[in-house]
């Protein structure tokens, strides 16, 4: 088998995705995401300029070497916008491989491990009161664990809080939106949220918090220790992650478990995270992290060193992220948890899949490969759009992390 040609398709169904579509002589092609959130066409662009032309010809079995050829062969190693297009090939190529061989791709990366993935929904109130309804609503829906996000007071705009009635997407179009923080109003409020919704709805239900980069390394410490009485599954991101030992600090101080990586694109960026012990939860994920040989590799390690996966699975994560997602972690064995943010409709209807939700787990679905189609007629219907992240403040003006 050849590989004949490749296109990247981009559309905006209400939010940008980049899919990349690999053809084969054969007459079977693959799939893969390219989506980084906020700088789209800089991948697709690569994609198209850089790595079809020279993926033209080749064996799409041959995973590791094309996954070589496009890394140690660009000789300008790592960086997102690199390792997203590799990851989108590379996932691409092992749809091919799994379809080829007409197996679900989990069967090709260690079979079932599992019964099903247990996954994390997201509940986000614009404040106390409104952020126990969404955790109601969503034990409800019957998810057994469930990220809190609140409002804070004296804050205009939070991460990962819609205006009411809306559902919380990032990205916004046009230029980047700004908005303020005080780490000390958050600090302030958090643990009474979580004593707040531990009162109400006791000890059974996991509960996760996503920080978001934003707290100093003695900030996290703090939070991780004022979070303790309330038994997290995790806080994620509790800071910046460029310096890995600063991780350290935050270790020494707190048993709430620590999850990072979300925005990582190499073993290299969490390798002492792992071989250190610093975290328990790695969040680098197949579409930013160069694809499943990558990831598989990155797993490996962190196997070794009791560090579990928490796969970033946010919304500009497009299906044929999520799907390949959902097989590798129906297959590894330090599998932890999974992030769950459902789609539109309208992105479920642009990427058909087999994939499913029941009862707080998801399955991946018995479809040869990774069970995704992309109905390309209807993705034509809605054209890119320029969006951005928001960009932070502190309150003097000071750009933080966002
Ligand atoms: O901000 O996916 O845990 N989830 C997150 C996400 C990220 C976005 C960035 O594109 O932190 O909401
Ligand atoms: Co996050």
């Amino acid at each position: 088998m050849k590989i004949k040609d490749a296109e990247v398709v981009v559309c905006s169904p209400t939010r940008n995705f980049v899919t990349l579509i690999i053809h084969t002589d054969e007459g079977i092609y693959g799939l893969g995401d390219a989506t980084l959130n906020g700088r789209e066409l800089a991948v697709a662009e690569y994609l198209k300029e850089h790595c079809i032309p020279a993926l033209i010809g080749r064996n799409p079995f041959d995973t590791e070497d094309i996954w070589q050829y496009f890394y140690k062969g660009a000789y300008w190693k790592r960086g997102p916008v690199t390792m997203t297009a590799i990851a989108a090939i590379d996932v691409a190529l092992w749809d091919i491989k799994a379809k080829a061989l007409s197996v679900p791709l989990y069967q090709l990366l260690g079979g079932k491990s599992r019964d099903g993935v247990l996954v994390y929904c997201h509940a986000n109130g614009t404040g106390l009161s409104h952020s126990i309804e969404e955790v109601h609503r969503h034990i409800e829906l019957g998810y057994k664990a469930i990220r809190v996000q609140s409002g804070i007071p004296g804050i205009e705009k939070t991460y990962g809080v819609a205006s009411k009635g809306k559902k919380y997407e990032p990205a916004t179009r046009g230029l980047p939106q700004e908005s303020v923080w005080s780490t000390s109003k958050y600090l302030n409020f958090i643990p009474k949220l979580f004593e707040a919704v531990r009162n109400k709805f006791g000890f059974d239900i996991h509960l996760l918090h996503d920080c978001h980069h934003r707290l100093t390394p003695v900030e996290a410490a703090r939070f991780g220790k004022d979070a303790e009485p309330y038994r997290l599954f995790w806080m994620e991101d509790p800071g910046s992650e460029e310096l890995q030992e600063s991780f350290r600090l935050i270790r020494n101080h707190t048993t709430t478990p620590i999850a990072v990586g979300e925005i990582f694109n190499s073993v290299f960026d969490c390798n002492k995270l792992i071989t250190e012990q610093l975290i328990d939860y790695l969040r680098m994920t197949i579409v930013h992290g160069g694809g499943i040989t990558h990831l598989l590799k990155t797993a490996h390690l962190a196997e070794i060193y009791n560090v579990r996966t928490g796969f970033h699975g946010a919304t500009d994560l497009s299906p044929v992220t999520m799907a390949a997602a959902l097989h590798f972690d129906m297959a590894i064995h330090n599998f932890g948890i999974q992030e769950h943010m459902p789609h539109e409709p309208l992105v479920d209807e642009i990427f058909p899949h087999a994939y499913t939700y029941k009862d707080g787990f998801m399955y991946p679905g018995e479809a040869a490969g990774l069970g995704v189609g992309l109905n390309r007629q209807l993705a034509a219907k809605y054209p890119y759009q320029r969006a951005y992240l928001p960009v932070n403040r502190l309150e003097d003006g000071t750009v933080w992390n966002w």
